[in-house]
Formats: structure tokens, sequence, C-alpha cells
């Protein structure tokens, strides 16, 4: 009787501690209110099977208590315990499955009029790029990276030219626009996570990896590194802020792109010698 006042305890203190738990998520400041529907869903699937498995564990230490005129029956199988068993564990895992793919679709799937961000993560910060005028990053390869050119940008792709180039700490992004984030990396996995935004992923090296969002709320927000990148991890942090449009349109103004950096360091009518520096790096 004990243990199983203990398992009823064990659940009540749960779901209370569910409840009222003091760490919950921030508000939502973007249109992925999607996500916390899908773990929502997944809460009320792991709850209901946790209350169900711990109720049903505290019945049978009860109901099969010792007892010394009783003895166990030996039933190795039982045929039609295990296909209903099986059913409901498949309908359970494809509840928790399908609301996720779904989404994951959406997130994924950019629209046409996404503004085009890079973050380049790094140990242990973050670089942003911003596509020009054009809408179009310019292309960069892993191999050109060097100091000159931490962005391995291709000297000889035209839509480079009018990127921008974030000399900012913090990156700014215009309320209300959907934007595309796409995700490198220069050394190791990092993970661009902003938790208001309901947005992470991976950057690996040499890979784009990417997803869009819709800010939708003005304001200061952390963004964290989400994988654990060696020991200046816990540092890795940044600001993005939400600006209305005329906040963004100032902060753009002061922004220079990619061209005037070449032509700040004389090389805009060289990119070969400044090519040629890169390979010699
Ligand atoms: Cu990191």
């Amino acid at each position: 009787m004990f243990v199983a006042v203990i398992f009823a305890i064990i659940i009540i203190a749960s779901i209370i501690f569910h409840f009222w738990s003091p760490w919950w998520w921030t508000p939502v400041a973007s249109n992925w209110g999607n996500i916390d529907a899908t773990i929502i869903l997944s809460f009320w699937v792991t709850g209901a099977v946790f209350v169900g498995v711990c109720l049903f564990m505290a019945y049978c230490v009860w109901r099969y208590r010792y007892r010394p005129d009783r003895r166990a029956e030996y039933e190795p199988e039982n045929k039609k315990l295990e296909w209903r068993l099986t059913w409901l564990t498949s309908l359970g895992v494809a509840a928790l499955l399908a609301p996720g793919l779904l989404v994951w679709n959406q997130f994924v799937t950019v629209p046409k009029n996404a503004f085009n961000v890079e973050v380049l993560a790094y140990q242990w910060g973050w670089n942003y790029r911003l596509s020009g005028e054009d809408g179009i990053l310019g292309k960069t390869d892993a191999k050109l990276v060097s100091y000159e050119n931490p962005y391995g940008l291709n000297l000889n792709d035209p839509n480079g030219k009018d990127d921008i180039i974030v000399q900012d700490a913090d990156l700014h992004l215009q309320i209300d626009q959907p934007v595309k984030i796409n995700l490198r990396s220069l050394d190791v996995i990092h993970n661009f996570y902003v938790p208001q935004f309901r947005a992470k992923m991976d950057t690996l090296p040499g890979i784009v990896s990417y997803y869009w969002f819709t800010p939708t709320k003005t304001g200061k927000y952390e963004i964290l590194c989400a994988e654990f990148c060696g020991t200046g991890h816990y540092g890795m942090r940044g600001t993005v802020l939400v600006d209305e449009k005329k906040d963004y349109s100032n902060w753009l103004a002061q922004q220079i792109t990619f061209k005037q950096i070449l032509a700040q360091e004389n090389m805009i009518n060289e990119p070969k010698k400044l090519v040629k520096k890169v390979n010699e790096y």
C-alpha cells in the first residue's frame, strides 16, 4: 500500500510541477506558435502515458500484493494483449511524430518574399551578412576563408558586391518581414537559437543550413549558441533587435556593403590580388 501511495504522490507532484513551474516559455515573438502547439501536444501524449503507466503500476502493486495463499500464474505470452499494446504504442508514436513533420515542412519551406540573412558562427561569436538590393547573397566557399576574407566570399560573384557586411555586434531585423536565416560555421558545429522566435538550427562547417521566420514583436532578444562548441560556448551570445520599419532603415543606412569594404582596402579593382593573398594564406 505504501509503494502504491508513493506512485500516486509522484503523479500528483509531477502534474503540479508542470503547471506551476516557474521555468516556463518566454512569450512567442514570431510566427511559430505552431512549434509551441506541437510541444504542448507532446506533453499531452507523454503526460497521459506517464499518468496511465504510473496508475497501472500503483494498482498492480496493491492488487497483487503478497498473500501466503496465492501463487503467481505463469503466462509467458498473451497475443491479444501484445496486439493491443502494439497498436496503442503505434498510435501514440504517430501522434507525436505527425504534427512535428507537418510543422517542420513549414519551417524549411521559405516564402518567396523572405529577406536573406546570413549568420556566420565561429568560436565564439556571430557575424552577419545581409543580401543587398538584389536580394541575393553572394556565393561563398569555405576554401576562400582567410584572415582578409573571413566570410569566404567569392569575389567574382557580382551578386556579392552589394551584400551588407554587418559591422555592428547586434543583428537588426524588421518587424513583420519574413527572413530566411542562412547558417554557416567557420569551425565547428554551433546552433543559432533565439528562444522567443521558437527557431533554432545547427550551423555546420562547409554547409549552408537554413530556416525562416517572421518576427512579430519589436524588442531586444538574446541569441544563444545551443550546441556545445568548446570552452567559450557559454559566452557565445549575441543580440537581435526587432525594429519598426523606420528604425530598421536608419540602422541599415549605417551599414556598409562588401563593395565599400573592398574599396576601403583599395582592392576593388584588384580582386585578383586579394584572391592571390587568400591562396597564399
Ligand atoms: Cu557555438
